[in-house]
């Protein structure tokens, strides 16, 4: 099994110790530490479970020993695929108390993704809901055993069919682990993707706690405060920025809703008294308009994070009037860096640029094409490296190469300006990927899965700007043989084993890509002047 690291440099790792970020806790020690401080406080709502922190640390102990009785062993990965219940957080506290090792998969993905994740972490554990949303994940599960021979445990939270259930895992006399070293990897987030399929992002207890803790002190989050998590849990935003994490360190109360719809958060947030929550740009729009006519009150709700995808200044500068409370503006990703706009900033900061860093230890270049500083203002690409920005992905040399600077600056790929005062305001991104209602999609990826039509001879795929969801994704298609149409098409991406947020929103037939006068044009470079032409024929057609 390839081993697990992330390393930063002797001298860096000492300073961020130094520096008071890195404390040495755990995930297992800080939950310890709450269960035993707050122990009768309800510290997690989901569904009709209502848990205290001693609740959900003896769940997760249980969880622990249940686990290993069943076969796995501490340092073995364990992909978890969990809509927002409250048994998300006993099963992560479970395998973080067994020295297990979450690889966190979003309830979209499908066979494709969770075999890629599988294959790619080494996973020997998979663990399901029995159903969300119509679809049944124990027929995945069985798919994915039968392609990944490989993952022998697999455990569903539910009526567990041909596998073993959550509430029947052994209740072996098993000994617990001794706590982990706080610098180990403590599982791993899956990237955005912007060049092929997701890479694996192992974080450290050291790196990732820091990042929650920082993150729960901007949002001043404390015991009385009440974190709903409405977007997918195992997405890094609402698991860390402050998220779940940083809520329940904070000694916060976490209300998980099943979905991010006004009509089912709307009713949580009156009834739990949340204080904050964390949406992205499309949903942020859907509830404003939803709240001026909602008969639920809302009044509790002080902070409304959006982040994921840029947030336009005209939207953001709703928020306030509309729903009452502050707007935070967070742009982050999987990999580390993680900005704020900070609560009491002025207005105009709020609504018009993406936050600034979270900590003092964060490095931040803004650099040209050839690798020199922009001057102070102007545009340019964003690196970053810092006290929980990672220096290198899970096994893949390839993306390693190219994601990192020798140094170990990490390449985010986003385009921003950065304003006098530090603020960082997105401009875009130099990656080929489709920043879908904050689901991020690699054109590469698709682009490979569509070629795999019969009547499919090249593809480009790109993103367009879409009223509601910030971008769509386009495929253009030079078709060979019988031309497919185009519903046709996107019912057979269907077919593929995909997350459903991957198949094309549109797809353009056109007789044949450019080419210059030397041979082809990169598909970087096809990309653009396709997208150009496309919003350009549509602009006179207006
Ligand atoms: C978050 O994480 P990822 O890993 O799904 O995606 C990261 C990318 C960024 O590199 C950037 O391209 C885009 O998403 N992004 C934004 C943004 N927030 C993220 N682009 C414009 N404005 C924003 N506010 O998306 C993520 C992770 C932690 C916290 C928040 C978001």
């Amino acid at each position: 099994m390839k081993p697990l690291s992330q390393v930063w440099p002797d001298e860096f790792a000492a300073r961020y110790r130094e520096k008071g970020y890195w404390r040495s806790e755990t995930f297992s020690s800080f939950l310890r530490a709450r269960a035993a401080e707050l122990p009768e406080h309800v510290a997690v709502v989901g569904g009709e479970h209502r848990w205290t922190f001693a609740e959900l640390e003896a769940r997760a102990e249980n969880i622990a020993r249940g686990l290993l009785a069943l076969g796995l062993k501490p340092g073995d990965r364990v992909v978890v695929q969990l809509p927002n219940i409250a048994e998300f957080l006993a099963v992560v506290f479970g395998l973080f108390r067994a020295r297990l090792i979450p690889v966190y998969a979003l309830p979209a993905h499908r066979i494709v993704e969770i075999t890629h994740f599988a294959r790619t972490a080494e996973a020997r554990g998979y663990i399901v809901a029995a159903s969300h949303d119509g679809f049944d994940y124990r027929t995945l599960a069985g798919e994915v055993q039968r392609e990944v021979p490989e993952v022998t445990h697999i455990v569903v939270v539910g009526e567990g069919g041909p596998f073993t259930s959550l509430d029947a895992l052994p209740t072996g006399d098993v000994d617990l682990p001794p706590d982990a070293d706080p610098s180990e990897v403590a599982f791993l987030q899956i990237s955005g993707g912007s060049t092929g399929l997701s890479k694996l992002i192992p974080r450290t207890h050291d790196d990732y706690i820091y990042s929650f803790r920082a993150s729960a002190e901007i949002c001043k989050l404390t015991s009385e405060s009440v974190y709903l998590a409405a977007l997918p849990v195992a997405h890094n935003f609402p698991m860390s920025s402050p998220g779940v994490f940083g809520a329940l360190h904070a000694g916060s109360r976490v209300v998980l809703s099943p979905s991010p719809s006004p009509e089912v958060a709307f009713p949580l947030i009156a009834r739990e008294g949340v204080t904050i929550t964390g949406l992205v740009p499309p949903l942020a729009l859907l509830w404003l308009q939803a709240a001026p006519a909602t008969t639920h009150d809302l009044s509790s709700l002080q902070v409304l994070q959006v982040g994921g995808a840029k947030f336009l200044t005209e939207s953001a500068r709703r928020v306030k009037p509309v729903l009452g409370c502050t707007l935070q503006q967070v742009f982050g990703m999987a990999e580390g860096l993680v900005n704020y706009t900070r609560l009491d900033d002025e207005e105009e900061i709020i609504v018009s640029t993406q936050g600034r860093p979270i900590s003092e230890g964060d490095e931040v270049l803004i650099l040209d094409d050839s690798g020199h500083p922009v001057p102070e203002g102007e545009a340019g690409n964003l690196l970053t490296r810092g006290p929980y920005t990672i220096r290198a992905y899970h096994n893949n040399d390839g993306a390693n190469a190219r994601s990192f600077t020798p140094d170990g600056f990490y390449r985010t790929g986003d385009v921003v300006k950065r304003t006098q005062d530090g603020y960082l305001v997105v401009q875009g991104r130099a990656t080929d990927h489709i920043n879908r209602a904050g689901e991020k999609i690699s054109a590469e990826e698709i682009e490979d899965h569509l070629l795999a039509h019969p009547g499919v001879f090249d593809a480009a795929v790109v993103s367009l700007p879409d009223e509601f969801l910030g971008e769509r994704s386009c495929a253009f298609v030079i078709p060979q043989g019988e031309k497919p149409k185009a519903a046709a098409l996107k019912a057979w991406m269907r077919t593929r084993g995909l997350a459903d947020f991957k198949v094309p929103d549109q797809v353009v037939f056109v007789d044949a890509f450019e080419t210059t006068a030397v041979g082809k044009v990169s598909r970087k470079e096809l990309r653009a002047s396709l997208r150009r032409r496309f919003l350009e024929a549509a602009e006179a057609e207006k």
